[in-house]
């Protein structure tokens, strides 16, 4: 698979400092294909017009190719409407509207909402700033030694006053995949809704939103082979009815009066302002390329590589990897004793080697895990089981020089 696959990322075939480029760098951002980066300059070459808003030929095919990219994330994630796809800028966007918007319309001062200390800080901060205006309450799932949520603690931390539980479905630091079909069974049956940051999950596993049974689900374009600036929030229709519109502006109206404004309906009704409707057709093509590959051959591939990865770099003397759980996904977190995890990343780049190092937005995860970062190698589609032999030599490499 690896030869064709990497010739569609012309990127891959660069160097950097002279050397080959070996990108681990991928629960960050992956690299586009071809197809891609094409769709993108072939819209703005021939199609480019502001949608929704002209009857004139140019804004007729714009428009045509944003929803049916709603359409193509629709049945990606298996929605059962396209009024439950919102575009958003990234999950980050995604799950500071569903704070804001279900904070207004579902919770009240003491009412709680459950995390883990697993989450991106995106599924942290968004609801400390509804703490802040509305008073609720924010409980947290402990994490346990190997890396998993503790699933008797999480049982426990549900109360009368528990409205929403929100979780990431994959851990950006341990790779960890929660069992969000068990959880959406355990805060339905407590009268909670769930969310799912599915930020490191979408690229990687078939997600079904109607088999996970979650209400909400949020992902980003730029980690699904798409462009930056073009995210997803999905969220069950009869509950986005009820929500209040995130923001105000064009778009997301039905008539305006300074009197009084009606908004449209779903869901526009989320979507203020031109949207991304370039991006939007970016990542229908993406979609459409990962389809291609097939998301189970993409799968077995990754989980294989993060296997060898995992045997080749806990066999380096003084690796301490984080995350030992039976199902994971395709992040490898480590540090090794007597390296800070800045020099180590910034070495590697010098052997023309992308890690990721520091807090990966998870700081109370690194305080759980006592350290104050990590480094991190994380696979895609296109890595080869030689990119991760560089990865382990330059480490060894490095260690000689400490
Ligand atoms: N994690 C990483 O290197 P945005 O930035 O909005 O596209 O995604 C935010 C986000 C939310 N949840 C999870 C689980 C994530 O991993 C991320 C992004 C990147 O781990 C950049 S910090």
């Amino acid at each position: 698979m690896n030869a064709t696959i990497r010739a569609d990322f012309p990127i891959l075939s660069r160097k950097v400092y002279n050397r080959p480029l070996v990108y681990l760098d991928n629960a960050a951002t992956v690299q586009k294909p071809r197809c891609v980066v094409e769709a993108i300059s072939q819209e703005y070459y021939n199609s480019n017009a502001n949608v929704h808003r002209g009857v004139h030929f140019l804004s007729q095919q714009a428009t045509e190719l944003h929803e049916a990219a709603r359409e193509r994330v629709r049945q990606f994630i298996n929605a059962r409407s396209t009024a439950e796809i919102i575009f958003t800028r990234g999950t980050t966007e995604s799950l500071n509207l569903l704070a804001t918007s279900a904070g207004e319309a579902f919770l009240k001062e003491g009412d709680e909402v459950v995390l883990s200390q697993m989450e991106h800080h995106s599924n942290i901060v968004p609801w400390q700033l509804l703490r802040d205006r509305k008073g609720i309450v924010i409980k947290v799932c402990p994490v346990t030694d190997e890396g998993s949520l503790d699933l008797v603690a999480l049982t426990q931390l549900f109360t009368p006053r528990t409205r929403i539980v929100s979780l990431c479905h994959v851990s950006n630091v341990l790779g960890t995949v929660n069992p969000i079909r068990e959880i959406a069974a355990m805060a339905h049956a407590h009268g909670a809704l769930l969310c799912v940051d599915a930020a490191q999950s979408v690229p990687h596993r078939r997600v079904d939103v109607q088999a996970l049974g979650c209400d909400f689900l949020a992902f980003s374009g730029h980690k699904t082979y798409g462009a930056t600036g073009i995210g997803v929030l999905y969220g069950r229709e009869d509950l986005l009815e009820q929500m209040p519109p995130y923001q105000g502006g064009g778009e997301m109206i039905a008539r305006v009066s300074f009197e009084r404004t009606t908004y449209e309906q779903l869901p526009y009704k989320f979507e203020a302002g031109t949207p991304d409707y370039v991006g939007s057709h970016a990542l229908s093509v993406a979609l459409d390329y990962i389809d291609s590959v097939g998301l189970d051959k993409i799968q077995a591939h990754e989980q294989q590589l993060t296997a060898y990865a995992i045997k080749r770099l806990s066999a380096i003397n003084g690796l301490r990897i984080y995350g030992h759980t039976p199902e994971r996904e395709s992040v490898v977190s480590f540090n090794i004793a007597g390296i800070h995890p800045l020099d180590l990343g910034t070495l590697l780049d010098r052997l023309g080697i992308a890690i990721r190092t520091g807090h990966h937005c998870a700081q109370p995860l690194m305080t759980r895990f006592g350290v104050e970062g990590m480094a991190r190698a994380s696979v895609a589609l296109y890595n080869t089981r030689e990119e991760i032999d560089s990865l382990c030599e330059s480490i060894e490499r490095v260690k000689k020089m400490f």
